[in-house]
């Protein structure tokens, strides 16, 4: 069917406390491998660009792609842009024929993330596009970490409220001790679960978890085996995304996991099989990895089914 907007697929999961992967692409392999996946297991999916990814694949090449590929199955697909930096993405990306942006105005003050937010919800709600913010800064909750230091980087309730009643926002994506990339933690996995409740009582809308890649150890054992090396990575463990899902986020994006699926795939044939320079031969594994990935992800966040 035609790309949707995400707020369509939102409503139910919301209603019915499930979350939507969203899986960030940069080419075609990993495109049809979340779309292949997504009609198997009737899911809803968000596809993803970042800015770097529409600097990789050029945005014309971006768009055509996921529609058709979203066109061919009955599953509905979002495409959104991830972590827009400033108006011009948001504008560049809605006009082109994405379906919702995220604005990441969380680097800023409070003050200035709810304009930069209200001028990209004043453009894109009036074409139909769901918007994403930002409040709060990821990165992982240390033990050697004091209270204050912690309460300035996760999303404050109070904030929150006010945040989302001034910018309109559809969903917001919180700070909860999640980072993006391989390195999450230094020792134990944590998320502050309970602030994720706290933050859904007083807002009720779609909450996004970013930096939610589990860097599952089997990922990491193939990648160390065939060459690679990311000495101390660790994610999000398997359970931290039901407790999470439970307390209110209904979008959880996962790029990191693709990657180390589709590295490790690769680097086992360049190892394996010296001989071969079919690249499709070599991207090809990858893309199978990539599937095998979406579909784990796609059964713990609970959307299979809801298509
Ligand atoms: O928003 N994301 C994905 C961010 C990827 C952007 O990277 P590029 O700029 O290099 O394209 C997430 O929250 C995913 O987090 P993860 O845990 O998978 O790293
Ligand atoms: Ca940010
Ligand atoms: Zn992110």
């Amino acid at each position: 069917m035609p790309l949707v907007p995400l707020k369509d697929v939102y409503a139910d999961a919301n209603k019915k406390r499930y979350a939507i992967g969203q899986f960030n692409v940069n080419n075609l392999e990993f495109l049809q491998a979340v779309l292949e996946i997504a009609e198997e297991k009737k899911s809803p999916v968000i596809v993803a660009a970042s800015s770097s990814a529409i600097k990789y694949a050029g945005i014309d090449y971006l768009v055509a792609m996921v529609k058709t590929g979203a066109e061919k199955i009955s599953a509905p697909v979002a495409l959104h842009l991830d972590h827009g930096a400033n108006q011009e993405e948001v504008v560049m990306c809605v006009d082109a024929g994405f379906t919702s942006v995220m604005i990441d105005g969380s680097h800023g003050t409070l003050e200035e993330n709810i304009a930069v937010t209200r001028a990209a919800v004043e453009y894109a709600h009036k074409r139909g596009v769901t918007v994403e913010a930002e409040l709060g800064r990821l990165g992982g909750i240390e033990d050697d970490v004091n209270v204050d230091e912690r309460e300035a980087f996760l999303t404050d309730p109070d904030e929150a409220e006010r945040f989302v009643k001034k910018s309109r926002c559809d969903a917001l994506a919180v700070a909860v001790g999640t980072s993006h990339g391989a390195y999450k933690f230094k020792s134990e996995a944590k998320l502050d679960i309970e602030r994720i409740a706290v933050i859904k009582r007083r807002l009720g809308i779609p909450l996004v978890l970013h930096g939610a890649s589990g860097v599952p150890k089997e990922l990491l054992d193939k990648l160390v085996k065939f060459g690679g090396e990311m000495p101390g990575a660790k994610g999000v463990p398997d359970e931290a995304y039901q407790k999470a899902i439970a307390a209110g986020i209904n979008k959880i994006n996962i790029d990191t996991d693709l990657r180390m699926a589709f590295v490790g795939a690769v680097r086992q044939v360049l190892v394996e099989q010296p001989k071969v320079f079919d690249p499709r031969k070599i991207l090809g594994p990858g893309r199978e990895a990539v599937k095998n990935i979406v579909r784990q992800k796609i059964e713990l966040f609970g959307s299979a089914g809801r298509a």
